[in-house]
Parts: C-alpha cells; structure tokens; sequence
C-alpha cells in the first residue's frame, strides 16, 4: 500500500505470518486453512469499528411460505461493477469498494493467492444473530469456489457437517482471522454460525467471493 487510505489507517492488512497459528484440514470432499492472527488483535479491532460505522448495513426481509421473515443480521454486498450476487431470494448489485475494503481485499488475495471481485458481509448485532445451515454455491460462483472469510469482534462458533456422512466440525472463528475455504466444501458440506448465548457481543464477518458471470 503506498498511501494510507483517507480514514486514517496506517497499517496495511497485511498478514503476521509470525502470529499466525495456521490450521490446514484436507477433510474429505473439501478444504478449508484457518489463519490466526491475519490482522493483529488492534487491527481487528480498528477495522471493526470502521467497518460497522461506514458500510451500509441492510436489514433483509425472506419470504419463506408466504410469510416475511426477518434475516437475523444485518447484510451488505461490495464489489466491482456488476458484480450481482443472489441473496436472500434478491439479485443484489454491488456497492462501489470502500478505500478500505478496497485495501482489506488485497491483503485477502495476497494471503490466498485468489482474486475476489466482491465481499458480502454480515453484521451479528448480538449472540441474538445468527446464520442458518447452508452452502455457498450459487452457480454465479462456478464450481469448487475459494471463499475467504475474515471475522471481527466477538468470537462466534462455525459449524460445518458434512451432506452425506453428517461428520461435523466446529471452529472458533475470533477477532482477525481468516477462514479460507476451497475445493468442493461448498458443495459436499453445509456450514452455519448458530446463536451464542446471551451477552455476546457484535461481529462482523466478510467473505471475500469471485463471481465468474457478473
Ligand atoms: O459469519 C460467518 O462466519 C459465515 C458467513 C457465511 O457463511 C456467509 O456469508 O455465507
Ligand atoms: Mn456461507
């Protein structure tokens, strides 16, 4: 980065491989490497604050048999121009990146060695929020798609069990890491971050996404 973005960050998210306490898990029909310590704990909690005070959180209504449904947090959908994504039964088109995003971006793609072209977030308001059961693998994602997400603020369990054998995992995700998720985990496995008990505190995940048919 060569100049620092006009919010006043300094430092680059750049990962601190020397904090970092990987976990890489060939798990059977997919992938995922978790990253401890991507951003370092002030990072995280500097991006946090900016993050929830300037993205343009949404509350999201689901039509599920007829009745509407409240999405339980709040959503936001960047990326590059055209970059549509289908969520929550809405084609949403993207928000221009943030100067800010826009240098979290590169620090992901550097990490992963991916390209991402747009970033979904979602805002936990409290243990109260949640996401349900699911995959990532919408078809504008193509196959075996690489998604990598970033937490910050409260520390949030993440599920994820496999289609057919029901095996199943649970990770920590805290504060600046980084969950990279690859191979076909989106297509043989489902993943949730179910509620958390009373008194947990906000967080903000981004999953960073390369739409291929924008
Ligand atoms: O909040 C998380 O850690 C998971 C987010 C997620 O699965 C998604 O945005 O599709
Ligand atoms: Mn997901």
């Amino acid at each position: 980065m060569s100049q620092p973005p006009p919010n006043g960050f300094a430092a680059p998210y750049r990962p601190r491989l020397a904090a970092a306490a990987e976990t890489h898990w060939s798990v059977a029909d997919g992938e995922w490497l978790l990253i401890e310590g991507f951003l370092t704990a002030p990072e995280a909690a500097t991006l946090f604050q900016s993050l929830r005070s300037e993205l343009d959180w949404q509350e999201e209504v689901l039509v599920i048999a007829g009745r509407d449904v409240m999405v339980p947090r709040l959503v936001c959908w960047y990326g590059d121009p055209g970059a549509r994504y289908r969520y929550s039964g809405v084609s949403h088109e993207p928000l221009p990146w943030t100067p800010v995003l826009s240098e979290v971006r590169a620090a992901v793609e550097e990490r992963s060695c991916c390209r991402f072209n747009s970033v979904l977030g979602n805002l936990y308001r409290s243990g109260q929020d949640s996401m349900g059961w699911h995959a990532d693998k919408e078809k504008e994602l193509g196959p075996n798609p690489v998604i990598a997400s970033l937490s910050l603020g409260a520390t949030r369990r993440f599920l994820l069990r496999h289609n057919r054998t029901r095996e199943q995992l649970e990770l920590g995700l805290t504060a600046g890491s980084l969950l990279i998720m690859g191979g076909r985990l989106q297509h043989d496995w489902r993943h949730c971050v179910p509620k958390a008990p009373q008194g947990a505190e906000a967080r903000i995940n981004l999953t960073f996404r390369l739409i291929k048919e924008p």
